[in-house]
């Protein structure tokens, strides 16, 4: 499976996912999608028929409600039955919202923001100390940078040296209420974590041969902190960039409707949707209806975008 497959098979599972059991944050998995295709077809080391392989690489998921994500990557590469992830959300099913660690494949439960990284500083330092070669990876959102314990940990990682830890910020300048910089504004990211002492790369984190080679080595000596600009929903035209998706789910009508088409037209050669193999032959026009609905639930001013948000730059 190539990643750009992969990518799709997490936004077209998410979206069944959370239409299925009315679970959030669909808009942070969209961000993200990219990142973890990337991460778990040509980066990380793992053995799927042995989850807790010494020689595995450490993954930890520190923007734990974007589990979703982490559960698909896993199913689709084979630790446990895609027909599971339909149990996403459900009473008395172990695909909880947020990563829990009794699914194989995961290290560390997460959810509470801003724990991810201190943990992975440890895993890290014990790698060092046994004299292993794997690796440690810890992706984050950009809101989960205003948690103090980031910077303890990033501290840390910096004295320490290690640079067998990367982490990945998805920068996609909101959190669950508004943008960022309009609830706790953290600044500049990339220029945050070099004046921390780590080796930073930014760049477009829907790229996916950038985000392969940043991530594939480090010969810097230091940590890597890897700041991807990202659009939160990308790859859903009417959730980009539109905090409702933070916690709203594809509703049945319209808007599971358009969804799946929206994904069906970028479908790459040689993958199987699972639940519409062949798309959605009449899809739903949206109403009236729905288009107060949306309106109501906006907490975003339509007015206000972010100037400093040039992913075309980044990527040039
Ligand atoms: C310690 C803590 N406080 C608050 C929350 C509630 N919460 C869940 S997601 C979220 C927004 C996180 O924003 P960000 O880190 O930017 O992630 P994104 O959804 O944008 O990917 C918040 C505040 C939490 N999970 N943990
Ligand atoms: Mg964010």
């Amino acid at each position: 499976m190539t990643s750009e497959q992969l990518a799709w098979m997490i936004r077209r599972h998410d979206v069944e996912m959370t239409h299925i059991s009315g679970g959030s944050h669909i808009g942070a998995v969209m961000s993200v999608a990219d990142i973890m295709a990337v991460l778990y077809t040509d980066v990380l080391r793992f053995r799927p028929e042995q989850p807790k392989w010494d020689g595995r690489d450490r993954f930890v998921l520190s923007k734990g409600h974007t589990g979703a994500s982490l559960y698909i990557c896993l199913a689709e590469r084979g630790f446990f039955p895609v027909e599971e992830l339909k149990t996403y959300y459900q009473n008395d099913s172990r695909l909880s919202g947020h990563v829990s660690h009794k699914v194989p494949g995961v290290d560390v439960s997460t959810g509470s923001l801003g724990h991810g990284v201190g943990v992975a500083v440890g895993m890290a330092i014990a790698g060092k100390q046994d004299r292993k070669d794997h690796r440690v990876f810890a992706v984050l959102g950009d809101g989960e940078c205003n948690e103090g314990s980031v910077w303890e940990a990033a501290q840390a990682a910096a004295n320490f040296a290690l640079d067998n830890l990367v982490v990945i910020v998805d920068h996609n300048h909101m959190q669950s209420l508004d943008y960022c910089e309009r609830t706790l504004n953290s600044g500049a990211l990339a220029e945050k974590w070099r004046a921390f002492g780590w080796n930073v790369i930014e760049l477009n984190g829907h790229d996916h041969d950038a985000l392969c080679s940043a991530l594939k080595k480090n010969d810097s000596g230091k940590p890597t902190a890897v700041i991807a600009h990202t659009v939160k929903g990308h790859g859903v035209s009417f959730m980009e960039m539109d905090i409702l998706w933070h916690y709203r789910f594809p509703h049945t009508g319209w808007e599971y409707d358009q969804a799946v088409t929206e994904l069906h037209r970028c479908k790459p050669e040689g993958v199987e949707d699972p639940y519409t193999p062949n798309g959605i032959a009449h899809p739903a026009m949206p109403g009236a209806k729905d288009e107060a609905d949306l309106r109501s639930n906006h907490t975003v001013g339509e007015t206000f975008r972010p100037t400093w948000f040039k992913l075309q730059e980044v990527a040039e």
